[in-house]
């Protein structure tokens, strides 16, 4: 039977994945895990881990008889830039602790990484699975030597670690946490309470995206797909929807047609001028039959729906 250490449980990914794996294989084979216990969680398997205290790791692995890991716990890219030291030694020493607690017990591993890896020379508009990556953010250097970590790990000591590449992830449940996509969440929040929002990169940048519920079914997949068919041990390129602020606050006026945005760009505009516009999945929907089910339509329904009834917002 499966029991699953994840951490990071209480982010943007984490707080969706532990539902979801809950319902799969039961709430007490499922262990979140994070730096703090958030104030109001009564969860009674939640346990304060840092990533970091590798001897905590190990110590947790042996006690709950962990077979896999879900690694989710990292700097993301905006928040990575203010202390990109730090942000590295979170990212990848974490990363490595995880990876060696795996090679002693033998865990299957998931881990995320993300359109971040990819750079200036990386094709723009479908950027293929196999390409230059060189990132320009901590977060994206993070990313990509953590891929090869994985790489080296899968063949050097058969730890089955599997990895997707996330484009910016959209949720109605959990905020994201200082990433440069984060304006395709805050704005839905600020169109329904202001019909107004702010936004810190220009209207007509480009960027590859994901609805939630897909990105998780996308982990699902992944993590349970046969061992033999899988071709990539660094990290899978997914795509779900590619959009800019300016398209984004037009399919949320065709619901809520007072909503105006503006545009003022910071210096997360120079990060997503570094990534690309869209992905070339074509792997990911060969090796595991990977196919995403929202579009841009989609999602923007879901989401308003959704925020509006779970924060009775109008
Ligand atoms: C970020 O913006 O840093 C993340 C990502 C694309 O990995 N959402």
């Amino acid at each position: 039977m499966n029991k699953i250490l994840i951490t990071g449980a209480n982010g943007q990914i984490g707080t969706e994945l532990t539902v979801a794996l809950r319902e799969r294989y039961g709430s007490n084979q499922v262990i979140g895990s994070d730096i703090k216990r958030p104030v109001a969680n009564h969860d009674h398997t939640f346990q304060v881990l840092d990533v970091l205290n590798k001897t905590a790791i190990q110590a947790l692995v042996q006690d709950e008889g962990i077979t896999e890991i879900y690694h989710l716990a990292a700097s993301l890219s905006a928040v990575a830039e203010k202390q990109p030291l730090r942000a590295w030694e979170l990212n990848m020493q974490g990363l490595l602790n995880v990876l060696d607690t795996a090679k002693i017990d033998q865990l299957k591993v998931f881990w995320p990484s993300s359109i971040a890896v990819f750079g200036d020379h990386a094709p723009k508009a479908f950027c293929s699975q196999h390409t230059i990556t060189q990132p320009r953010t901590v977060y994206g250097i993070s990313k990509a030597a953590g891929e090869n970590w994985c790489r080296y790990y899968y063949d050097n000591y058969g730890v089955d670690v599997r990895s997707i590449r996330y484009p910016g992830l959209i949720s109605h449940t959990a905020q994201p946490g200082g990433g440069t996509t984060d304006y395709a969440v805050e704005i839905f929040h600020q169109a329904i309470k202001n019909r107004q929002y702010t936004c810190y990169l220009k209207p007509h940048t480009t960027l590859p995206m994901m609805y939630m519920a897909d990105a998780v079914r996308a982990t699902l997949e992944l993590m349970e797909a046969p061992s033999l068919g899988l071709t990539v041990r660094t990290s899978y390129n997914v795509a779900a929807m590619s959009f800019s602020p300016g398209e984004l606050e037009a399919a949320i006026r065709k619901h809520l047609p007072a909503f105006r945005a503006d545009y003022r760009p910071d210096f997360r505009q120079t990060i997503a001028d570094s990534w690309p516009t869209g992905i070339n999945d074509h792997q990911a929907r060969h090796d595991w039959s990977w196919m995403p089910r929202y579009d841009l339509p989609d999602m923007v329904n879901d989401m308003l729906v959704r925020l509006r009834q779970e924060k009775d917002l109008r």
